[in-house]
Parts: structure tokens; sequence; C-alpha cells
């Protein structure tokens, strides 16, 4: 069976001596990759399920790395999630362990779990062989994405799925062994995990992770070496703000330069504005291209590096994906005219819902297709256009899935809410805004906004916390007592 991480297997050599990954000044060679993570695979090689604190450093590489050889399935979890969030991952997906850094302070929900400490600066080694390769279908990693309603659910991604993905960007991006990535992505979700550490190590490349986003370190690492950049709509966004700012001086002038000489500049999680590919294509020479995907899917479509960039369109299906737009009772829809939601077919796909089976059957046609929920359109080339999504309750703030439902539970767990409901505004910097509308328990001394945001990023994690709280008398209703949502905006 070919390996997942061919380049990892038994490196020998130049091919070991060559830099994998590097966090600052921590850097690690595919050798000491492939002897970290084979050591630390011996150990946990009935571990069932394993959790890995998923925060920005080569520790967890070194762990997703190592479970994936081992072939037991890791969860990724955001080092900021908050208690509720983090007890109901737990609860649902059952870690017997946790992989986590020496310095990393766990919650206590993580204490009953054996603690296994992955250490980069004293990594094991170990002179075992590699482990066999797992079956294709076996999963690889379990990553959480919110619903509309509800806690997030955790989607299971075989290792066919991740090889598919990550092949089909080689072909559609030309990206080699000699490419180094530069991202400062979360590395608990599919952007950052799976595409911005898999993918240079499935080729053989180098990723450099800036461990927190800023234009100086994306500067500083395009400047001196790095060739492609991964990044969220946000991130290029306050990149265009440097470009275009009047008196950018030699900051600005260094940022243009880096992000001139590099080879690919791709942005993707969410729709990067038009004005911000222009902003940035007017200071550089360079356009950025975008690639369409999701948790449950992986990468479906992608502007292609000898392709023609379009602004505002995602590109045609990556190879191996099949794409149709579909009306609302089902009907396939065909020509340039046609709007539909976006179904996908191909090996790319998840396996399902963990114990979810009633939502992996509800995301799944008869004739399995997966329905996105986007809604888009096709042009005469194939190039896709995302128009708007079904479900209103989804919001996309940063780059990050937010479900309205799961922002309201929590709201209403606060004793100074009475009612609560969640929309998502326009913001030019996250796309997507988090806006909490509330109605008091006692209206004459209403809960700080700020404590209500404290109390939903402890709850669930920082970036679903309101940015703006609007205090009203009483929620817009229906007849029938629903919410109107539409009906919520500032007088
Ligand atoms: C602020 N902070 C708080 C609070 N307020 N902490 C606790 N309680 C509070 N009330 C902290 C934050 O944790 C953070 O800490 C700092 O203050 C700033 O937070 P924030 O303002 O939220 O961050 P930001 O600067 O707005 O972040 C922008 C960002 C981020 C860097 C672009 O949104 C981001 O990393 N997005 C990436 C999302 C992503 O990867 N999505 C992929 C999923 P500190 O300063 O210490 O950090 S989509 C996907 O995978 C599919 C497949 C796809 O297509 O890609
Ligand atoms: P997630 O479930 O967090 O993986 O987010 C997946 C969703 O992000 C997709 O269903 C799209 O709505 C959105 N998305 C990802 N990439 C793009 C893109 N390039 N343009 C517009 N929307 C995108």
């Amino acid at each position: 069976m070919t390996p997942l991480l061919p380049a990892l297997q038994s490196p020998t050599g130049p091919a070991a001596s060559r830099e994998a990954v590097r966090f600052g000044d921590l850097s690690l060679t595919y050798g000491e990759l492939a002897a970290a993570s084979t050591a630390l695979a011996a150990r946990m090689a009935d571990a069932g399920r394993v959790a890995v604190w998923a925060a920005p450093t080569p520790e967890t590489v070194i762990a997703v790395v190592a479970a994936l050889r081992a072939g037991v399935p890791a969860v990724p979890l955001n080092p900021r999630t908050g208690e509720r969030e983090l007890a109901h991952i737990l609860a649902d997906s059952e870690p017997t362990a946790v992989l986590a850094g020496p310095d990393d302070a766990l919650p206590p929900a993580l204490e009953k779990l054996r603690r296994v400490t992955v250490d980069a600066r004293a990594p094991e080694h170990t002179e075992g062989d590699a482990p066999a390769e797992e079956a294709p279908e076996s999963p690889a990693l379990i990553v959480y994405t919110s619903g509309t309603t509800g806690p997030p659910k955790g989607a299971v991604l075989p290792r066919r799925a991740i090889a598919a993905s990550l092949d089909a960007l080689e072909d559609a991006w030309g990206w080699t062994g000699d490419d180094v990535l530069v991202h400062a992505l979360p590395l608990f979700h599919v952007h950052g995990l799976i595409l911005g550490v898999l993918g240079p190590l499935r080729r053989g490349g180098s990723l450099r992770h800036l461990g927190k986003f800023s234009t100086e370190g994306v500067a500083r690492e395009l400047g001196s070496g790095g060739t492609m950049l991964f990044g969220v709509p946000t991130m290029y966004h306050r990149l265009a703000e440097v470009l275009d700012a009047p008196a950018g001086g030699a900051e600005r002038d260094a940022l243009a330069g880096a992000l001139a000489g590099a080879r690919l500049l791709v942005s993707g999680s969410a729709a990067l504005p038009v004005h911000d590919h222009e902003r940035i294509a007017a200071a550089t020479g360079r356009r950025v291209i975008e690639r369409y995907g999701m948790t449950e899917t992986l990468m479906n479509t992608g502007i292609r590096a000898d392709g023609v960039p379009r602004p505002g369109t995602v590109g045609p299906p990556l190879a191996g994906v099949e794409l149709r737009l579909v009306e609302e009772d089902g009907t396939v829809l065909e020509g340039t005219e046609a709007i539909g939601e976006i179904q996908v077919r191909g090996p790319n796909l998840f396996t399902g819902y963990l114990n979810r089976p009633d939502a992996t059957a509800a995301a799944h046609t008869a004739d399995g297709w997966f329905r996105t929920g986007d809604v888009g359109t096709v042009d005469g080339d194939g190039y896709v256009r995302i128009v708007g999504r079904k479900a209103t309750d989804l919001i996309k703030s940063g780059g990050y899935k937010i479900g309205a439902g799961e922002i309201e539970n929590v709201l209403l767990g606060h004793p100074g809410v009475r009612e609560a409901a969640v929309t998502g505004e326009e913001d030019p910097d996250l796309g997507e805004r988090v806006v909490a509308w509330v109605v008091a328990s006692d209206p004459d001394s209403p809960p700080l906004a700020e404590e209500l945001a404290d109390h939903v990023a402890a709850q669930l994690a920082p970036h679903k916390r309101p940015r703006t709280v609007h205090f009203l008398d009483a929620l817009p209703r229906n007849d029938l007592g629903k919410i109107m949502k539409r009906s919520l905006h500032v007088r």
C-alpha cells in the first residue's frame, strides 16, 4: 500500500536532512520528524483514538504524524476551546489519551486522560521500522465542524480522502518537494492541518509556520525562500491594508516584494472580496488564487497555477471531483444561467459524522452526492462561482464556520439573558462578524456586552464570541412565535 506520507517512511541521505517544518527558531528535518514520530507511534499503537492539543507548534506536527503512522485516529483540539465545547468533543470522540507539548497547560476536562508529552526540543528516537501502512478507508482524523444548530459534529476523514485531495492540489498547482509553504493558520482545521501541514509533508517539501499571523512574518518568510502562501481572506485583507497604506514606506515595499516573488498566493475558507484581490494585484503584480473546500469534502475546486485567475470565482473542479448544481426539489440544473446548491462526489469526501448516522444521511443524496449547502453557478469554462449559502444560521468569521444556534444556547445559559438571537453581519476584516440580539432578564440592569462575549469565549471558543451585542425590549417574532432574524437590524 502506498504510504500517506512517503517522504517520512525511511528517509536517508539528503532526503533525511531536508527541513520538514519550522516554527520560529525550532525546525525538524525529515530524518528527525520520522524518528520522533516512529517512536511516538510505537507508544500509542493500541490507543483507540487520541486527542491532540493542536497549538501552532512542532509538537502538534509530531503528534499528528505519529498518530497517522500508528493508524490511530486523531482528534485535533483547539487549545482555546471553551468548557462546554470541549466537554462535548471529549464525550463524543472518547479519546484514550491526549498528546501535548511539555509546556501546555491543559484544562481540567483533559486531566482525566492519559497525557503523552511530546517534546520537539528533546524528541524521542527509535531505530525501529516504520509501522505498516493502514488501509485507505481507515479513519485518519476527526475534525469538528459547526452546524446551524446543536454542538459541532466530528467529520471522520479517511486516509483516502486526504491523499486524494492533496494529490489533486499537486496536479492543480504543480506542488512539489521544492515548495516552501508559509502560513499562520490554526492546526485544528482542515485548512491549516491537512493542506498546511500534511500537504508539504506528502510532497516532501517544507512548511514555515508563523505561530501567529502578522504581515511582517509573511514578508520575512516569503522574502527568504518561501514559495507559497496559504491564508484565509482576513489575512489577505490585512496584507492588502498594508500594501494600500498611503505612507507604507519600507514595510510596504518589503511586503510587496515578498508577495511578488512567491510562486503561489492561495486564499480559501471563505470568499476573498474582489476589492482585496485588486489591491494586492495592483501593488504586487500577482494574482491571489482561490480554492473552495469544506471540512467534510476537503478540496472541491481551485484555480490552477497554469490557469486563468478570475477574482470572484473558485476555479473548476479538481481532478477526481464531480460537481453539480441542484434545485430545491432535487432537479439537476445545467447551463450557465443555473443557480443551485453545489453537490459534490469523489474520493475527497469524508466517511460520515462520528456517532451521527442521521446527520450523515441527511447530508447526502440517495445516489451518494454530498450536499454542501453552498449555492453557486458554473461558468461556460467550468469555473465555479459561489453566490451564497442555503442556511442563514451559519456564519463565516475570519474563515471559521460558526453556528448561530450554538451561540444562542450559550447566551441563554447566562443569568442576565432572557432571549437571544445571533446573526452574521458583513465585516470588512472578518468577512462576517457575530452579532448578538439580547433581551435582558432585567431590562434595568442588562449584562455588559463584554461579559456576554467572555461567557461565549469561555464556553465555546474566543472566535465564536459576539463582536457586537444589541439589547432589545423583545425579539421580533411571527405569528407562530418564530424569531424573524431578517427583521433584526439597527434602525
Ligand atoms: C479576544 N480574545 C479573547 C477574547 N477576546 N480570548 C478570550 N475571551 C475573549 N473575550 C483573544 C483571542 O483568543 C486572541 O488571542 C486575540 O484575543 C485576538 O482574537 P481575535 O480578535 O478573535 O483574532 P483575530 O485577530 O480577529 O483573528 C483573525 C484570524 C483568525 C487570525 C484571521 O480568524 C484565524 O486564524 N482564522 C483562521 C480560520 C481557519 O483556519 N479556518 C479554517 C476552517 P491571541 O492574540 O493570543 O491569539 S475552514 C476549512 O478548513 C475549509 C476546509 C477550507 O475551505 O479551508
Ligand atoms: P468549513 O465547514 O469550516 O470547512 O467551511 C467550509 C465552507 O467555507 C464552505 O462550505 C464554503 O461556504 C466556505 N468556503 C471555503 N472556501 C471558500 C472560497 N474560496 N470561497 C467562498 N467560500 C468558501
